[in-house]
């Protein structure tokens, strides 16, 4: 259960050739016409109610064979859901917008990104299958993707998705302890911990943002200063506060994606991840800049929450809220 990388595809080297090819096509096809299907009659109902300019909707991406440690982040977005949805709470943002008008928010459910893997589809495939999956709801006025992951891995698809669907780059708010801008991790160049160095080399972002960074080493610095980078690191958090806490991004390109790493948090906050960093953000901390944002918030995704490390079983654990009650902030900040 903990190593689903090795799960499935190494089961088919007997499978002929033509036979695995045809199979795995049917199978990308199969899962490609759910999303679009399901964006079709999300953006028909949505369109049909009428007075909504952006409407948020989730797609699940669970996908954790590129972490570096820990793949528990595949298994996180049912439990978001779950939480997101628990009586415990109501519909309401905290500016008020309700979650439960599906003018505000719809789901177009998770990708299948398990039944590519065991059909033989390897990376380079699955990414442009992530991005395509993307598109396909963006091509749905007027649904805008959050994406739940998921490892930081698919942050990479996505974004090329978004930049290549609005046709220019984004300005990016990346919320993160680790600045994820290795050039390859052991090896692995879709790696979580480099997908921000694709999306840079892509030229899908104008400016990157990265704040609450706290684990960075002189390949991060190096790499940050090499693709301009904006590095916002913890230790002189209350000194940037201000300016973090006022930002406005996305005039003169195609708008804002916000990335955010569930790890950003203090792990006081959010212990249910791979990576325990401590140091971070308090959830205040990044609801005051999300909320005083200003920009048009075009995408964006909640990766790397791990329930499999989430206290209480993982049922209902308190990360599994952290990370929801970011997925219904960000839903408010898109959705018009
Ligand atoms: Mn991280």
């Amino acid at each position: 259960m903990l190593n689903i990388a090795r799960r499935g595809v190494r089961n088919l080297h007997n499978v002929p050739k033509d036979l695995k090819e045809k199979c795995q096509s049917r199978v990308v096809e199969a899962s490609l016409s759910l999303i679009r299907e399901k964006a079709k009659l999300k953006g028909g109902l949505i369109r049909a109610l009428g007075g909504a300019k952006a409407t948020t909707a989730l797609l699940g991406v669970p996908l954790g064979h590129n972490s570096s440690f820990l793949q528990g982040p595949a298994f996180a977005p049912p439990w978001i859901r779950e939480a997101m949805w628990c009586d415990s709470t109501n519909p309401s943002t905290e500016e008020g917008k309700e979650i439960d008008d599906p003018r505000v928010l719809t789901d177009v459910g998770d990708l299948a990104v398990q039944e590519l893997r065991d059909s033989g589809v390897d990376d380079d495939r699955l990414m442009n299958i992530v991005s395509e999956s993307v598109k396909l709801v963006m091509e749905e006025s007027p649904l805008r993707p959050l994406v739940l992951g998921g490892d930081h891995s698919i942050s990479y698809p996505v974004v090329r998705a978004v930049s290549e669907k609005l046709g220019g780059p984004v300005d990016i708010l990346h919320l993160d302890a680790h600045p994820d801008i290795y050039d390859a991790f052991e090896g692995n160049k879709y790696s979580h911990a480099s997908s921000f160095a694709r999306i840079m080399e892509g030229g899908y972002a104008r400016r990157l943002l990265q704040v609450g960074i706290r684990s960075i080493n002189r390949e991060g610095r190096e790499q940050g200063k090499r693709f301009g980078v904006e590095q916002y690191e913890m230790r002189t958090f209350s000194k940037d506060r201000d300016f973090l806490e006022n930002l406005k991004l996305g005039e003169g390109v195609k708008g804002v994606y916000i990335s955010i790493d569930v790890d950003c948090l203090d792990p006081a906050f959010a212990p249910g991840v791979s990576h325990i960093e401590p140091g971070g953000l308090s959830f205040r901390d990044v609801l005051n800049i999300l909320h005083n944002l200003q920009g048009d918030i075009v995408a964006a995704d909640v990766v790397e929450f791990n329930p499999q490390r989430d206290p209480v079983d993982g049922m209902n654990g308190i990360t599994a809220m952290a990370a929801a009650k970011l997925v219904r902030e960000l839903t408010a900040k898109i959705s018009k």
